[in-house]
């Protein structure tokens, strides 16, 4: 009895352990505004960051630590659109990035590009970060055309950069938008762009949480690990449907929706169920994977399941990493 008590206690450290030690960092408005939201559904081990110059948009932030940059330059105000006086104002203070996030393996990093501040600080605390055995991770998006050429150069110049120097780089182009949810008002349009946005975080974030299903390979933060380091692009979709083969086409039609990507050949991909522990039958599990490699040359292919009792419905949600996009591509140019 004792000894059983024994090993119970040490697995429940060793589960303690395993938990993702991670930081996400909001820089510039919108990311500031995007690390707020996430606050109320992020928990534990997540450190939340916020940057900006300015310092009206940084004391609404709701995150676990803030820091100003830029101050003696701009007197906590914005860059008004310069990128160089973003990336300065980011180079005199990316020590302190890497102080509040040393002991993490996860550093996610997110904002809107085509500012100053999110487009210059993005790329630098990329660079800083990028020896050593974390993950870093850049979840980006890119301005509407209709902001006009300094925007969009800005965006550009910054994109650039970000796909040289993350590991794994999610990007969603506001203008989907326009068709995506034409008639919403800017706010709202945003808003559902920050969803998404906050999806992939979360959905990292709580990889580690999935439960292990018999004969499948397992999905944990160490998977994820694996195929993001070093994967470039990445795709996210989610799907809605009673079984699972409908939910993962819907997942894999929805990963499109802020930016059209091909798997084909990809690094790997992991499929998470929402619902019913026994929801997967043997046949979802041989099925969807040999779709995967028959349509598109996949090969790794994991599963989780994060248990959860809903009615009728089960979610799928599909990251792949190590993608393809011409519409990223020619935006880079
Ligand atoms: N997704 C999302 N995008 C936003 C939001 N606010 C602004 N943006 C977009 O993000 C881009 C960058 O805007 P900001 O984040 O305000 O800019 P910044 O990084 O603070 O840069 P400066 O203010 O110029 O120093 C804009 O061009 C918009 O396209 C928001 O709340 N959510
Ligand atoms: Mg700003």
């Amino acid at each position: 009895m004792y000894r059983l008590y024994e090993i119970e206690r040490r697995l429940r450290e060793a589960e303690v352990k395993a938990k993702v030690k991670a930081a996400v960092i909001g820089v510039g408005g919108a990311g500031c505004s995007i690390v707020s939201r996430l606050k109320r559904v992020v928990t534990g081990e997540t450190t939340l960051i916020a940057v900006d110059t300015d310092a009206v948009s940084l004391r609404r932030a709701n995150a676990d630590e803030k820091l100003l940059i830029g101050e003696d330059v701009l007197g906590g105000r914005g860059t008004a659109g310069s990128l160089e006086i973003g990336v300065k104002a980011m180079e005199d203070k990316v020590e302190d990035v890497a102080r509040a996030v040393a002991g993490k393996e996860l550093v996610i990093v997110t904002g809107g590009l085509g500012g100053g501040t999110g487009s210059g600080g993005i790329p630098v605390i990329g660079k800083r970060l990028k020896e050593g055995k974390r993950v870093t991770i850049a979840v980006v998006n890119i301005p509407f055309s209709s902001e006009g050429d300094l925007r969009r150069r800005n965006a550009k110049e910054s994109l650039k950069e970000v796909m040289a120097v993350y590991d794994a780089i999610f990007v969603n182009f506001n203008d989907k938008l326009l068709t995506v949810h034409p008639g919403l008002s800017l706010i709202n349009a945003f808003r559902h762009m920050d969803k998404r946005l906050e999806e992939i975080i979360w959905f990292i974030l709580t990889l580690q949480e999935a439960r292990p299903l018999p004969g499948l390979i397992h999905v944990d933060f160490n998977v994820f690990k694996k195929i993001a380091k070093n994967a470039g692009l990445c795709t996210f979709g989610r799907g809605k449907a009673p079984n699972i083969g409908d939910a993962f086409f819907e997942a894999l039609r929805n990963k499109d929706l802020y930016c059209k990507h091909d798997i084909t050949g990809c690094k790997g991909v992991i499929i998470e169920v929402i619902g019913p522990e026994n929801s997967i039958s043997p046949v979802d599990a041989t099925r969807v994977p040999e779709y995967l490699s028959r349509n598109f040359n996949i090969s790794d292919v994991y599963w989780g399941v994060k248990p959860e009792w809903v009615t009728g419905v089960l979610e799928v949600c599909l990251l792949a990493a190590g993608v393809k996009s011409q519409e990223v591509e020619s935006f880079i140019g």
